[in-house]
């Protein structure tokens, strides 16, 4: 099965991105870390795609904060799908991470998901999503997630209206 190659920015995004590597472990989903940064390592974050996809890399995602320019900086070198995590570090907590991220020139796409940690997590159902086109068994794991995800929101429900 096709793998995915997570990049980030700087150590600092760890925190965050350790949702998207829960997720993956719990769909089953092979990865790769790696901190490259598309300002301050750019020839290293450009080898590392091109070596990735040569070892049959299937989706990109790459978290940034700030001057977020990682996951752009990926799709301008892979047709691969880039999956792109704004990071809520620095003083705009964010914002300017997700327009860096989502705002990029019409032919060279990035799927930007939420700022931080829901984003995290999204980033990795979403390629998921992507890689189960090719893989059934995937396809049911998602589905299976999205069952509990009811259950546990109907547990609430049901725990609220016990406490009114
Ligand atoms: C970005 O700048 C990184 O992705 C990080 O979110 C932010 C701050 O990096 P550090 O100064 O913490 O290394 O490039």
């Amino acid at each position: 099965m096709a793998w995915v190659g997570i990049l980030m920015g700087s150590e600092s995004d760890w925190p965050v991105m350790k949702g998207t590597t829960t997720v993956l472990k719990d769909l089953g989903i092979e990865f790769e870390v790696r901190v490259t940064s598309a300002h301050r390592t750019p020839e290293e974050t450009k080898q590392y795609i091109q070596d990735a996809e040569a070892r049959d890399c299937g989706v990109f995602i790459c978290a940034a904060g700030m001057a977020a320019h990682l996951a752009g900086a990926v799709a301008a070198h892979t047709v691969r799908p880039v999956i792109g995590v704004p990071i809520d570090s620095g003083p705009l907590q964010g914002f300017d991470a997700l327009l860096s991220t989502v705002q990029m020139p019409g032919g060279i796409p990035v799927a930007t998901v939420a700022v931080g940690k829901a984003g995290a997590k999204n980033a990795a159902y979403l390629a998921g999503q992507m890689l189960s086109l090719a893989d059934e068994s995937l396809v049911q794991k998602l589905v299976d997630d999205r069952a509990a995800n009811r259950a546990k929101v109907a547990q609430q429900n049901e725990s609220v209206q016990a406490d009114l």
